[in-house]
């Protein structure tokens, strides 16, 4: 089922994968506009919107605390007590990556640090409709909240004025959500960036969102953070004969029934392996109620490559450096130190993708499309920001001064050179008094 490809053909459709700019344009012009309306007029803009893209406007764009309680009674208690457990292992994760202040000293008369300081105001984007991700929710607010931002504004999409999905709202209040806006796409953006008379606006905006709203997302950096501009989710399995043909089925459907563009890519020493695998293939795709979008997402968008060592399956996975890359051979462990560019790894048979998508604690917003070659998944840290600080005493600027007026004077800026000179004649002067 999944188009087995020489390796040349293999990095050929992977690099024809790439999103052109052309198509890109037309989401951004349709973008902008709504952006530039917003910014001139409003929630009267905003307004318009909805009504254009999504029916009937709220009653109320602001969920009430009054609202959030009765979500609470419409979710089932195991499915409160599986969020609140996934809550509690994303947390403990994400709380080792808190770094403290730090301060050094050179010497008495020099010291320098960089104080480490959360973000104020985030806003999460959770995308409404069919896709109604809890999971989503937790991965972007749970950081948020750790990092110590103060206000974490979540904006999700209704339709014709309907109440968001009561598990999201939920899962915003495990998370630390403050503040909750049934409202989605181009407009939930530009009113995160740039406050409307009801809205405030934030410092930096991070979640999923189609096209539209990445688009949105990519206008409005610079004026204010974002995570990353996601694409497709995908995975990679990097498998040995001892892999069970079953489980790399199963995990390569998990992630094709994403979306009918999400790849999965197979890489194995042995060709029995991949029979067997394409056998399951066939026999798990047709149970799964997702059927037609993993079947096209596996013909179209995946592929398999028989490899002759493990060694060169790594070095593939490395050029591929997906988003997922999962571990099933013999000592997976020591393959590890193999893995140079991935968003997160799964080690060994009995860890799906999966555990981490839902529950066990690492991030699931991750870079796609080989953008792992130089970023990361979410964490605390793209919720704070290092503020770096630096004393001199008298006799350290001193000692430093020539070095720092010759570079001034390389540069033409003199002002830079007379801050130092200034100081220096001060000292002189109050010694000769
Ligand atoms: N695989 C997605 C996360 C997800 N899976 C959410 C299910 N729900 C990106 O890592
Ligand atoms: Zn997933």
């Amino acid at each position: 089922m999944i188009p087995r490809l020489d390796k040349d053909t293999f990095f050929d459709k992977i690099s024809r994968k790439k999103t052109k700019s052309k198509e890109k344009q037309q989401y951004l012009q349709a973008a902008a506009s709504i952006i530039d309306d917003i910014q001139e007029n409003g929630d009267q803009a905003v307004h318009k919107y909805i009504e254009k893209f999504d029916g009937k406007v709220p009653e109320s764009l602001l969920v009430t605390e009054e609202d959030r309680k009765n979500a609470w009674n419409q979710v089932d208690d195991q499915i409160i007590e599986s969020l609140q457990k996934a809550a509690e292992n994303i947390r403990s994760f994400h709380e080792k990556q808190l770094q403290n202040s730090r301060m050094m000293q050179t010497d008495n008369d020099i010291i320098s640090g960089q104080l480490y300081r959360s973000i104020e105001r985030v806003g999460i984007y959770v995308p409404g409709g069919t896709a109604v991700y809890p999971s989503s929710v937790l991965m972007n607010a749970i950081p948020a909240s750790l990092a110590g931002v103060d206000e974490i504004i979540m904006a999700t999409p209704v339709r014709n004025g309907e109440e968001i999905a009561p598990i999201l709202i939920v899962a915003a209040d495990i998370s630390g959500v403050t503040t909750m806006y049934r409202f989605g796409g181009v407009q939930a953006i530009a009113s995160l960036a740039y406050g409307t008379e009801t809205i405030e606006a934030v410092d930096k905006i991070v979640g999923p969102g189609n096209a539209y709203v990445a688009a949105a997302k990519q206008l409005v950096f610079g004026d204010v953070g974002i995570d990353m501009i996601a694409g497709p989710s995908e995975v990679a399995i990097v498998a040995d004969e001892t892999a069970d043909p079953t489980f790399v089925a199963a995990d390569l459907i998990a992630q094709a029934e994403h979306d009918v563009n999400s790849p999965a890519y197979f890489i194995t020493t042995s060709e029995r392996l991949l029979t067997k695998v394409q056998e399951e293939l066939s026999s798990q795709c047709q149970q799964l109620p997702r059927e037609a979008i993993a079947t096209r997402a596996l013909t179209d968008k995946s592929a398999a490559l028989v490899v002759d060592t493990i060694d060169e399956g790594f070095e593939v996975a490395n050029q591929l450096a997906p988003e997922h890359l999962e571990i099933q051979v013999s000592e997976p462990f020591a393959r590890l130190s193999q893995v140079r560019h991935a968003g997160s790894v799964f080690v060994g048979s009995y860890t799906p993708e999966a555990l981490g998508d839902y529950y066990a604690g690492p991030n699931h917003v991750l870079p796609t499309s080989g953008t792992a070659r130089f970023s990361s998944g979410l964490s605390v840290d793209d919720f704070m920001k290092k503020t770096t600080f630096l004393y001199y005493s008298e006799s350290a600027l001193e000692e430093a001064s020539n070095h720092v007026m010759t570079i001034a004077n390389e540069e033409h800026l003199e002002g830079h050179g007379i801050a130092v000179k200034k100081r220096l004649e001060a000292k002189r002067n109050e010694k000769s008094k």
